[in-house]
């Protein structure tokens, strides 16, 4: 698919989920990159640069997207040849898609087994890798039920229970405002994440902040499934995850819309669940409590500080 189709693709949220936007985009520089012809490197780098701001920019919360880019885009800083810089962008871009399923998987193991026989989880938006744990829980044998929301306004509930169907998994379809009414007859809370900062909070769909706050209410566990790749390096040096505002189209027809006078439609994407209302964030290097979220950028992003000050897209000069 070609690069700007891939990035109308996301913004248009036909491709949408923070790990699927990650790896989409990945494989679109990959693809531009082995069809470009043949140059010096600072042309091709500078083409790589190009592409990688089309795509970091679709949407702006899932951290996902700019650290996968710049965790591929590394692999041409060292190059020093443009077909050298061309065979390890490819190689680093097929690590990071094998990497991110890979990661996938171990997340299932490590969320199911938070997951106990019998449970009740209620689920928010339409997460690939929480619902990873809540397959693996049942494919181990364990009896469970699902409740998953609807999520006005894209419906992303559907696709949910969709899965969970396939899956054989019992589940029931409530509209978000029941999440509140349902919550006593839930064991678990498990969800995704676009975002994780460095004091752990969790940016994902909005109305999870909502459920979380009832889930603490109730006294019922959260946890959140998140590949190490969505925590958020740069909170460290106090920048916020900006959260995606979307068109009010999504909100109401426009024909309706249009006989309004005095209202805005306003559409927020996610919201910022704070890290007290979170037990548990399960990545694929293990189960840690939000408080833990700086580790997982030391140790696992492995970013130096100095990179921390550095947009993804090189500027001429570090080039240099
Ligand atoms: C998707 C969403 C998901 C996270 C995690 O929002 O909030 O919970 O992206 O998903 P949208 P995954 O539909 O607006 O992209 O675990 O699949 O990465």
């Amino acid at each position: 698919m070609s690069l700007t189709q891939t990035a109308e693709d996301i913004r248009e949220m036909r491709i949408r989920g923070a790990g699927r936007i990650a790896r989409a985009a990945v494989e679109a520089l990959r693809e531009y990159a082995d069809t470009l012809p043949d140059s010096d490197l600072a042309t091709f780098r500078e083409q790589m640069y190009g592409a990688a701001e089309l795509l970091g920019d679709t949407r702006p919360t899932a951290v996902s997207l700019p650290n996968a880019i710049r965790y591929v885009l590394s692999a041409i800083e060292r190059a020093e040849t443009a077909t050298d810089a061309r065979s390890a962008f490819h190689a680093r871009a097929d690590t990071f898609i094998r990497s991110s399923l890979h990661a996938v998987r171990e997340i299932a193991e490590i969320g199911a087994r938070h997951i106990s026989d019998g449970d009740v989880i209620l689920t928010h938006c339409n997460s690939e890798a929480a619902l990873a744990c809540i397959i693996e829980a049942h494919r181990s044998g364990k009896e469970i039920e699902v409740f998953a929301t609807e999520v006005r306004p894209r419906n992303q509930g559907r696709i949910t229970i969709r899965t969970l169907d396939d899956a054989g998994i019992k589940t029931n379809f409530i509209v978000d405002s029941a999440a509140r009414h349902f919550m006593k007859e839930i064991d678990l809370v498990l969800v995704g994440a676009d975002a994780v900062t460095v004091n752990g909070a969790v940016v994902n769909k909005i109305g999870t902040s909502q459920i979380a706050l009832a889930a603490h209410e109730a006294r019922t566990n959260v946890v959140v499934a998140a590949e190490t790749y969505k925590f958020a390096p740069r909170t460290i040096l106090g920048e916020l995850i900006q959260i995606e505002e979307r068109e009010g189209d999504e909100l109401l027809p426009p024909e309706f819309a249009a006989t309004l006078r005095n209202v805005t439609l306003r559409n927020p994407a996610f919201d910022v669940t704070p890290p007290e209302y979170v037990d548990l964030i399960v990545t694929e290097v293990g189960a840690i409590p939000p408080q833990l979220a700086y580790i997982i950028i030391r140790e696992y992003l492995g970013w130096e500080i100095d990179e921390f000050q550095k947009p993804f897209v090189i500027s001429e000069q570090d080039q240099e």
